[in-house]
């Protein structure tokens, strides 16, 4: 989440666990698991995990924990009254603090707690609970972290041997009817949309899922309704293998294939079009050695090529081009589609690693190597082995992560991006211009597109997320843009009376496809 405040994480300390991530390469720390503390305490001053404020981060990451329910928020400003839908969020909320040998885990790991704001009628409604998956209930119950560094099982309690380690703190999705809470490492867990309430604590699609995993970041098909996802590391810990897979709108398993990827790398994001899947292997890589050590799944090993993969969607796999260019990394998609047999890929690419606190095998994080500006990948599937994919960088003068386009144009040609860095920035592929909202004093989680009205042009609407204001401890605020204008500042702002749980992503749901008891 490379240079910004914008982006939830807080540069200062996110630097202080790129030290333990080299430490950890460097010497090791496999110390044999010691009882946990029977005291809940966390650390005043956190490594990576946890810690008062945050200790890997200034909002997602921070010790949160407390489930609330508000009714009718203090609202500021002019909600448009017909403004009516759910802004859910989710992120990392540390559950129970780590024993003492594990408390250089990173802010990632942190339970999934999920917040969400029902807005209709000029009113808003406040929730959030934690995902009450496997992990959860069974550090519940014992009252103790059980689960010890980011996703690296040898280094958990045995109590909990067989148990789904996903955190469900990544991404939410909606689709037929339920609320998906994600983790890339697990199957998604469902939730009720409405009381936010577990339903199921490992999905798999009635069975139609074959991968042992499910990434954060689904697409759905505006034309069908199809939701398109994909697991990588889907035959276990460790494996190159990915499942590619669609559900129709009423969650049935229509198509899936299976491909390798050329290394075992995070793959947290893909591109999706009407004709295409793409998938980009970067060198953030799967690490035996550092795994062996206690260490976190992945480092960054600028020795290996990047891969771009494109295959034909609805296909077998088999004619999946890995097409070699040198080592970079992108995390998110900001849009994607096919001119024929063209892709058009946009990510929130840079030169090097994006986060700090996964560690790197040759060299010091570079602070300047992770800043992320929004880069366009292009590949010609009539060509075949081709000798590179194209790579260009747009809006050189916009840098930020957490890309984010309006959700209705998933794989389909699109104009208007968001890039989250220092405020939010509104970009125009048409015009070229960028907008950018900031709030100086504020940290901004992630902003999420809300479409005006159902039929609303693309980009015309609002841009809606949480402000935490640092001289608050930070204290919440929702605000809601118009991207007619975004620069003018906030519309409406819904004032919260405390710090709400961090946030990773956000997304939006139109009042009208939730369920009926509404
Ligand atoms: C990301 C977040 C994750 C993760 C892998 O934002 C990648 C990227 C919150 O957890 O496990
Ligand atoms: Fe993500």
């Amino acid at each position: 989440m490379g240079d910004s405040n914008g982006s939830g994480m807080d540069r200062r300390a996110l630097l202080g666990g790129a030290a333990l991530g080299a430490g950890l390469i460097a010497g090791g720390v496999a110390a044999a698991p010691q009882a946990a503390e029977a005291q809940v305490l966390f650390p005043k001053a956190g490594g990576g995990f946890g810690g008062p404020f945050g200790g890997g981060g200034s909002v997602a990451g921070a010790v949160c924990r407390s489930e609330n329910d508000l009714y009718d928020c203090e609202v500021e400003g002019k909600l448009p009254a017909d403004l009516d839908g759910v802004f859910y969020r989710v992120g990392p909320d540390p559950q129970y603090p780590k024993p003492p040998q594990w408390t250089m885990d990173i802010p990632f790991d942190g339970e999934g707690h999920i917040s969400m704001f029902r807005i209709k009628d000029g009113h808003v409604d406040f929730r959030s609970r934690y995902a009450r998956n496997q992990r959860w209930k069974a550090q519940h119950a014992a009252r103790r972290s059980l689960f010890g560094m980011y996703r690296n099982p040898a280094t958990d309690d045995p109590s909990v041997k067989g148990l789904s380690r996903g955190t469900a703190n990544t991404q939410i999705v909606y689709h037929h009817n339920r609320l998906f809470a994600m983790k890339e490492d697990s199957p998604p867990v469902a939730m009720d949309p409405l009381t936010l309430e577990t339903t199921d604590d490992y999905y798999t699609f009635g069975g139609g899922m074959k991968s042992l995993t499910f990434t954060a970041h689904p697409k759905i098909d505006p034309h069908t309704g199809e939701m398109i996802a994909f697991g990588y590391e889907a035959k276990g810990f460790y494996t190159p293998d990915i499942e590619v897979f669609s559900c129709d709108k009423t969650g049935k398993v229509n198509w899936s294939a299976w491909v390798k990827s050329p290394y075992t790398c995070m793959i947290h994001d893909f591109g999706v079009t009407q004709k295409h899947i793409a998938f980009l292997a970067t060198p953030l890589a799967a690490n035996q050695e550092l795994l062996a050590k206690g260490g976190p799944h992945w480092a960054w090993d600028s020795s290996l090529p990047s891969y771009l993969g494109v295959m034909r969607r609805g296909g077998d796999g088999s004619d999946i081009q890995w097409i070699k260019g040198p080592g970079w990394m992108a995390t998110h998609t900001m849009g994607a589609w096919s001119e024929g047999d063209k892709l058009y890929f946009d990510v929130d690419g840079a030169p090097g690693n994006q986060f700090p606190f996964f560690p790197s095998v040759h060299e010091p994080f570079d602070p300047k190597a992770s800043v992320g500006r929004v880069v366009r990948l292009t590949a010609d599937m009539s060509t075949k082995n081709p000798d590179g994919y194209g790579r260009e960088t747009l809006f050189p003068q916009i840098t930020g992560a957490l890309s984010r386009q309006d959700d209705r144009y998933h794989t389909v040609p699109y104009r208007w991006g968001i890039l989250n860095g220092g405020g939010w920035n509104l970009l125009d592929h048409q015009t070229g211009k960028a907008q950018t909202f900031t709030l100086p004093g504020a940290m901004l989680a992630e902003a999420t597109f809300v479409p005006r009205h159902r039929n609303a042009p693309e980009g015309d609407g609002y841009l809606i997320g949480v402000a935490s204001h640092m001289k608050e401890n930070g204290r919440s605020d929702l605000l809601i843009v118009d991207t007619q204008d975004i620069a003018a500042g906030p519309i409406a702002t819904v004032h919260m009376p405390y710090r709400v749980v961090g946030q990773i992503h956000g997304l939006w749901v139109p009042g009208d496809q939730l369920p009926k008891h509404a």
